[in-house]
């Protein structure tokens, strides 16, 4: 038997990746395709394509007997045309992942099967069903015990990829407003067993790898001393790995937990402060920030000390966002101190409680579904917002850009990473990756304003 699976490309990401050199750096493995592949019966022969790598001709390679296809809600558009062209031939389609799992109805309407929920309790089921020509419609599964999650099959994709990946935890306690986690993983937060981990980690040839867990370190005192194990574990297994992770601004409240990270391989750090303002932090439910006393800055610096990387990531858009919000963005994060700045629009994803809110007030924009999903990369600015016109949305976000990645201001970060030793390079192609994207993003909004104006 033969199962083919499938991480469609977002052709609009991938068109801006081509441009640019950093490309390899962009283009991260499809995981959860590599842990269905470890789900799957050893009788099965499986490929694992990910078209971000280029396009294969798929006529021309062996006709699989089933075929499975993942996609977040931006990849949707294209999963939907890769399965009419299997489904066009008589092979069934099999689509599981965040947005079939969201949308299932709609899903349906272009695959022959859904799969809601992670795999782990489901696809033997769906394959024997298949195997025996009684594939059903959908499968719902629950949350997997984390003793039930297999060590992914990092061996089935080709070299090239600059990570490898690993999922450590599942889960989130938090369910902010525009978040799919919550609503996806669950609100339990559940570690894997961390022998499990480490194996699956001897497994990853690329010496670089990106931790997947929404928050590796977790919030409440048990999960972090769960990350202190973790850790530990990783420097006796001696695994000589860099790595990068999202985790939560506490991680800067403990010392031993940044020691024993950054002896663990760590990198850098993705942190959402989501909202500069305390109003926007309630809108969007990340009571966590909104401590009283926490000092950004005095955590930034704190992880900074160990040679640890801070990228911040902020939402622009929110009702309490009015003019002027782009440089307010721009200059919290220079004032964090943070070493890369990912600011995005504000995006109601399917499932997520600023889905229901936006949707029940009629204001999403880009609504031609499935082809706008492709705009939901959280990169184009989908829906209404409440004090700011689509043209001043993007003029915000242009203003915080270009502020924050001034020749200036990407000096100065650059220089000080060096000064500190805190990974120059890695600081130097982020910081160039993101002052080269100013322009082509111009032209990326232009497109996209246009598009709207024609439909
Ligand atoms: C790593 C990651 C990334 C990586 C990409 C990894 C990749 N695959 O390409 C990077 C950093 C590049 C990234 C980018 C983006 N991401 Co992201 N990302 C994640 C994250 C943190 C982990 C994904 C992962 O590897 N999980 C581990 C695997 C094992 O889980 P899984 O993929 O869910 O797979 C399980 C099930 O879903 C199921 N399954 C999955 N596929 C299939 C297929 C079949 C056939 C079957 C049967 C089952 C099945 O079985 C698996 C095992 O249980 C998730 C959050 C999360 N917890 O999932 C967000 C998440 C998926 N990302 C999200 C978003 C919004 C984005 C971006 C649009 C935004 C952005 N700018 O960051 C871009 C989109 C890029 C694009 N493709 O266009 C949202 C997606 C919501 C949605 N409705 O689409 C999530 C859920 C986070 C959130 N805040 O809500 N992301
Ligand atoms: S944004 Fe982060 S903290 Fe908030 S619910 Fe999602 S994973 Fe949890």
């Amino acid at each position: 038997m033969r199962l083919l699976l499938i991480n469609p490309v977002n052709p609009l990401a991938l068109a801006r990746v081509r441009q640019s050199q950093w490309n390899r750096y962009r283009i991260w493995k499809p995981l959860g395709l590599l842990t269905v592949a470890a789900l799957t019966p050893a009788d099965y022969e499986i490929a694992v394509i990910d078209e971000n790598l280029g396009m294969p001709a798929y006529g021309e390679m062996p006709r699989p007997d089933i075929v499975g296809i993942t996609a977040f809600t931006s990849q949707a558009t294209r999963a939907y045309e890769a399965a009419r062209h299997f489904r066009d031939r008589g092979v069934p389609v099999v689509m599981g992942g965040i947005h079939a799992s969201m949308c299932p109805q709609e899903a349906l309407q272009h695959v022959d099967c859904v799969a809601i929920g992670e795999a782990e309790g489901i696809w033997p089921h769906v394959l024997a069903d298949a195997r025996r020509g009684r594939l059903a419609k959908s499968y719902t599964a629950d949350h997997a015990e984390t003793a039930a999650i297999p060590r992914a099959r990092h061996d089935l994709l080709p070299r090239g990829y600059a990570f490898g990946a690993v999922q450590t935890t599942r889960g989130c306690p938090l369910n902010c407003s525009f978040c799919s986690v919550t609503s996806f993983n669950g609100a339990r937060y559940r570690g894997r067993p961390i022998a499990d981990v480490i194996d699956e980690m001897r497994t990853i040839r690329e010496k670089l790898i990106l931790v997947v867990d929404d928050n590796l370190i977790g919030t409440s005192a048990a999960h972090i001393a769960r990350a202190k194990e973790l850790f530990r574990a990783m420097i006796a297994a001696g695994l000589r790995k860099k790595w990068i992770a999202q985790v939560t601004i506490n991680m800067g409240d403990d010392e031993e937990l940044l020691a024993l990270a950054a002896a663990a391989g760590c990198a850098g750090v993705f942190i959402g402060f989501e909202s500069p303002t305390p109003e926007g932090l309630a809108e969007v439910g990340k009571k966590f920030n909104l401590i009283k006393g926490r000092d950004a800055r005095a955590s930034v610096q704190r992880i900074q000390r160990h040679g640890i990387l801070v990228a911040g990531s902020f939402i622009i858009g929110l009702d309490s966002d009015g003019r002027g919000i782009g440089r307010r963005i721009a200059d919290a994060g220079s004032r964090y101190g943070v070493d890369i700045l990912n600011t995005l629009f504000l995006t109601p994803l399917p499932g997520t409680r600023l889905w229901d809110k936006m949707h029940g007030e009629g204001r999403i924009s880009a609504n031609a579904f499935p082809s706008d999903w492709r705009y939901y990369t959280l990169t184009f600015p989908v829906a209404h917002y409440k004090q700011l016109s689509q043209s001043q949305v993007i003029r915000e976000m242009e203003s915080c850009d270009r502020r924050f990645y001034s020749r200036w201001r990407t000096l100065r970060r650059v220089w000080s990473s060096l000064w500190r030793r805190r990974h120059p390079l890695v600081s130097l192609v982020g910081n160039l990756s993101y002052r080269s994207s100013l322009l082509r993003n111009r032209q990326t909004y232009r497109d996209f304003a246009g598009r709207a104006a024609r439909s």
